[in-house]
């Protein structure tokens, strides 16, 4: 019969889960007799010691996560490790019974604890788990001489300074070139919730492309993302939630007493990410409109209050000659979607309309330009040349263009581009939209159009003409 049962982990008046899920560090043993980790002892000490390690979410397939062709096809060993910290009560009341529980691990697991061999289980799928209380419990008792602490918490930092001047975006007193995308919380079936393994997909798709930035647009990002970006070394312009403030009715005082509430709760919550460098209180409000110019005035100095050690911006798409809220940025970012909304198929045209965006700005303000916006809608998989709007040749053309354009005024004072969008993401339906937003270089599954290699080319070469 069977020898004892195996009850599914469930919360109680006497029980407490805590769960391991999450990012994980990991390393595929990619030795020729895959068992380089036996020999060298990988589970002795922290696993970044013995060679470097990736980040992995669990649960997930790791091949399917990463941009690195060798994991896609990888059979043999791989190693995940997590440092866990439990709850005091845990592992000092030693009638706490702690067990250590897989839910499933493919195909051959062996799970050390503290560097002790704790468990084995072939064949995947069904779960094992082991009583782990010595092992948790003992650890402790070489530390009883510690003095009691009623409260840890730890957070990493990082320390740089932010600066603007007339034409340049200072990070660390050198400047700065965004060269990145504007993103969306935004993925097939979860929609905007968040999720482990679509997260470091994503950032795997950023390493890819050799992005240094991006813009949370139109609302803040989960914490976990901001998180990745310290790590990471990607740059954010953290943008709150102000977006389709497009009618003249939407600036009066009860909108802006609460667009200030919500500056301060995403201040608040952000400020200590060294990743963001710049706050975004706007997308495209009405800038043009007398009431909007007071509006983002009054919004962006009390930004400027709650945090002095950070630029404030808003991104505009209205006219240099109209704007009414560019006076109180530090930066003026931009959006234009020229030979997309207008002027269809004269790719010709962009380098000369984008030089005179950038000129009549520059002219106007004496203040650096981000790109903020650019794009096409783009169905993977259509294509036509001479390219037709909707291809990803159009796509790739429209790019090259606006590239030539910014090419113009990079180091002058056009500090950076982001591309609308790095994924295809679902909207409202409407005539401009085929199932979505198709802006994106990536489709929504996170595959690459045409565009993203061009991409890539000159995120690389921009990365590598700034090292
Ligand atoms: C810009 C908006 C962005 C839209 C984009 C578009 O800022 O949210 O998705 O246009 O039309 O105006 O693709």
């Amino acid at each position: 019969g069977l020898q004892g049962g195996m009850l599914y982990p469930q919360e109680s008046p006497s029980r407490e889960c805590k769960k391991l899920d999450g990012l994980w560090s990991f390393r595929a043993d990619f030795s020729d007799n895959r068992r380089r980790g036996f020999e060298e002892q990988w589970y002795r000490r922290p696993l970044w010691e013995s060679g470097p390690t990736v980040d992995m979410p669990v649960p997930s397939s790791f091949n399917d996560i990463s941009q690195d062709w060798r994991l896609r096809h990888f059979v043999g060993w791989v190693w995940y490790e997590r440092e866990v910290i439990l709850p005091e009560r845990w592992t000092q009341d030693l009638r706490t019974r702690v067990v250590l529980r897989i839910g499933s691990a493919h195909s051959y697991a062996i799970v050390w604890v503290n560097g002790v061999d704790t468990l084995e289980h072939e064949g995947g799928y069904l779960p094992f788990e082991a009583d782990i209380s010595n092992l948790v419990q003992v650890q402790l008792t070489a530390q009883t001489s510690l003095g009691p602490v009623s409260d840890f918490y730890t957070l990493p930092v990082g320390i740089r300074t932010v600066a603007v001047t007339k034409s340049q975006f200072l990070i660390n007193g050198k400047p700065f070139y965004f060269h990145g995308v504007n993103k969306h919380e935004d993925a097939d079936i979860r929609g905007k919730g968040f999720d482990w393994p679509l997260l470091v997909k994503d950032f795997n798709l950023l390493r890819w492309l050799g992005a240094n930035a991006f813009r949370t647009s139109h609302y803040p990002y989960a914490e976990e993302v901001l998180q990745m970006c310290d790590r990471y070394g990607i740059v954010v312009i953290d943008e709150c939630p102000g977006v389709g403030l497009a009618l003249p009715q939407f600036f009066n005082n009860v909108s802006l007493h609460h667009h200030m509430q919500v500056m301060e709760e995403v201040v608040r919550r952000d400020k200590n990410h060294p990743a963001v460098v710049m706050w975004s209180v706007a997308n495209e409000p009405a800038s043009h409109l007398e009431s909007a110019g007071y509006y983002l005035k009054m919004v962006i100095a009390h930004t400027k209050a709650l945090d002095p050690s950070r630029p404030v911006t808003f991104v505009s798409n209205s006219n240099y000659a109209a704007d009414k809220g560019a006076p109180y940025v530090d930066v003026i970012c931009l959006n234009s979607y020229y030979s997309w909304y207008h002027d269809y198929g004269h790719l010709e045209l962009i380098q000369l309309q984008l030089a005179t965006q950038f000129e009549n700005w520059y002219k106007k303000y004496q203040k650096p330009i981000i790109q903020s916006e650019y794009g096409a809608e783009t169905i993977a998989g259509f294509h036509q040349d001479p390219p037709l709007m909707f291809t990803e040749e159009y796509q790739k053309s429209l790019l090259e263009q606006y590239h030539l354009g910014l090419d113009q005024k990079r180091r002058k004072y056009v500090v950076g581009e982001l591309i609308w969008n790095f994924a295809d993401f679902m909207t409202e339906q409407s005539p401009t939209r085929v199932l979505g937003n198709k802006k994106g270089i990536f489709t929504r599954q996170r595959q690459p159009k045409s565009a993203a290699f061009l991409l890539r080319e000159r995120y690389w070469k921009i990365a590598n003409e700034t090292r």
